[in-house]
């Protein structure tokens, strides 16, 4: 049984009070490996440590900074293929996705931040006859990074890695349900020549340490992805305190098909946005809506393509997905698709759990479903699913797909499919979302404001809108 640790101070240590929790591999359904617990006391611990350790890395020329991240980044790429299966393990995605993007998208963010921070120039406003002001932006102090199981490597350098660069100690904790990345960050860092206490990751539940890093006094700000529920108890405790916070939170993200795509990338692009890492991205489209002279041609591929989606174990490579991310989970989904059903939704394919054989007979795998029938204000249209299952529907109007589109609490991401150059500007404008991809889904460039509206969450990653939030900025001015 792997034993997982905590990195506190430079050192790899279990939770004081000796406690731990399994971890599963969902691919069988079995658990292989153990957390810690941790608690109060082990942030207390790694508080302390990043106490002492701050002066000396807010005051480390950033080149010597950007050295280390850059190092921690080369030594990922050295083990990518170890990494990829370690996360795919953990994860239950295929090891090809693992491969081919969360661990070269952690890699890339490690290396985006350890160079945007040679680039990060202060502001300055000149008043004429006056003087000048100048903006000193300084890191924080302390900063907590929590994040989530759906892309566990990626996602947590997305957020350690602008905090890092930024001259910030940092308290992280990855999710409980898939941990092993992260620790194998820690055995990176060690190697790489990170400083003791700048850098230390807690094991645990959210409940026990993600609790006590949100409350603790010394830490000043919090990056949190995750379910909108959890964000919301976050900014109850963290907000009264002044804390700073970035949220990145759920989405119930529409596709917008117009008649006049090209139909062939709009369905491919819409089964990956539909059904990519089983569907367990924040950015994936679940509510598909299609204009109605296009709407039976699509629906028809679109199953057709979607009841051969391979479902397998995680090292097939004829996978086109694997496991959720466990048991609950998958109890979870299965629950959303059985409410679709009682509110008169129609399952057009899929709608199961798939049982594999041997030794992935325990595995949580669920076929891609699409459901068709429903109205924009069930439940089903209306929550975040976060598994392989969307909605289908038609529109007649660009009026009514936006309306349909805007129809929900959240406003992550959205999807618009159309030549129509004018109609792209028109309805990307329109569409309450913190971002719009036309003909396409999911093409990153680490420089843009990433984060959404409404209940989607609070604040911007990425590109210097993550640096900003990981400093505080100070205007001095000065008398000419
Ligand atoms: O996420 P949680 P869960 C959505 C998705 C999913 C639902 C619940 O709809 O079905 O959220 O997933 C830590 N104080 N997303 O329950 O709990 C937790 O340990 C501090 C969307 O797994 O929000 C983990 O590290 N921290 C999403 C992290 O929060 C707490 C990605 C996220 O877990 C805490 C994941 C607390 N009280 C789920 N409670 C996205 N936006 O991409 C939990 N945590």
């Amino acid at each position: 049984m792997i034993q997982i640790k905590n990195y506190i101070n430079g050192e790899l240590k279990l939770a004081k009070d000796g406690t731990h929790i399994d971890n599963y591999d969902p691919s069988r359904g079995v658990v292989y490996s153990q957390i810690p617990d941790s608690k109060k006391e082990d942030v207390e611990e790694a508080v302390a440590a990043a106490e002492s350790a701050f002066p000396i890395w807010s005051n480390m020329p950033k080149e010597k900074r950007s050295e280390i991240m850059i190092n921690v980044a080369n030594k990922i790429q050295e083990r990518l293929d170890e990494f990829a299966a370690a996360e795919s393990l953990d994860n239950g995605k295929p090891v090809s996705l693992a491969t081919h993007v969360d661990i070269p998208r952690a890699v890339s963010n490690l290396k985006f931040f350890a160079t945007a921070i040679l680039h990060y120039a202060s502001e300055s406003h000149y008043m004429e006859g006056m003087g000048v002001n100048y903006t000193l932006r300084r890191p924080i102090g302390i900063v907590g990074c929590i994040s989530p199981w759906n892309l566990p490597l990626y996602l947590f350098t997305w957020k350690v890695a602008p905090a890092l660069a930024a001259g910030n100690c940092v308290i992280a904790k990855p999710s409980e349900v898939t941990p092993m990345t992260a620790y194998m960050l820690s055995e990176i860092c060690i190697e790489a020549g990170m400083p003791k206490g700048v850098f230390n990751i807690l094991h645990g539940l959210g409940q026990h340490v993600g609790d006590a890093i949100t409350r603790h006094p010394k830490i000043k700000a919090i990056s949190f992805t995750g379910g909108t529920n959890t964000g919301e108890t976050i900014a109850k405790i963290a907000a009264p305190m002044f804390k700073k916070l970035s949220l990145e939170l759920g989405g119930k993200n529409p596709n917008i098909i117009f008649a006049d795509c090209d139909f062939d990338k709009a369905l491919k692009t819409t089964m990956l946005s539909s059904f990519a890492n089983q569907g367990q991205i924040c950015l994936c489209g679940s509510r598909i809506y299609i204009e109605r002279p296009i709407y039976e041609k699509f629906k028809e591929a679109f199953v057709a393509k979607t009841a051969k989606a391979v479902v397998s174990y995680p090292t097939d490579e004829k996978a086109k997905l694997g496991a959720v991310v466990s048991k609950p989970h998958m109890e979870k989904v299965l629950g959303c698709i059985a409410l679709a059903k009682e509110e008169g939704g129609t399952i057009l394919t899929g709608g199961e759990r798939v049982i594999l054989e041997g030794e992935y007979a325990e595995g949580y795998y669920i076929r891609p479903t699409i459901i068709e029938g429903l109205g924009p204000n069930c439940r089903t249209n209306q929550e975040e699913i976060f598994g392989p299952v969307v909605t289908i529907a038609p529109f007649d109007t660009e009026e009514e797909a936006l309306e349909l589109a805007n129809s929900t609490q959240y406003g992550l991401a959205s999807t618009v499919h159309t030549n129509d150059l004018s109609r792209a500007h028109r309805v990307a404008e329109n569409l309450h979302a913190g971002i719009v991809w036309v003909n396409s889904w999911l093409v990153r460039d680490l420089r843009t404001p990433f984060g959404g509206v409404k209940n989607s969450g609070v604040g911007r990653e990425g590109g210097f809108e993550a640096l900003h939030f990981f400093t505080e900025p100070k205007n001095v001015f000065i008398k000419s």
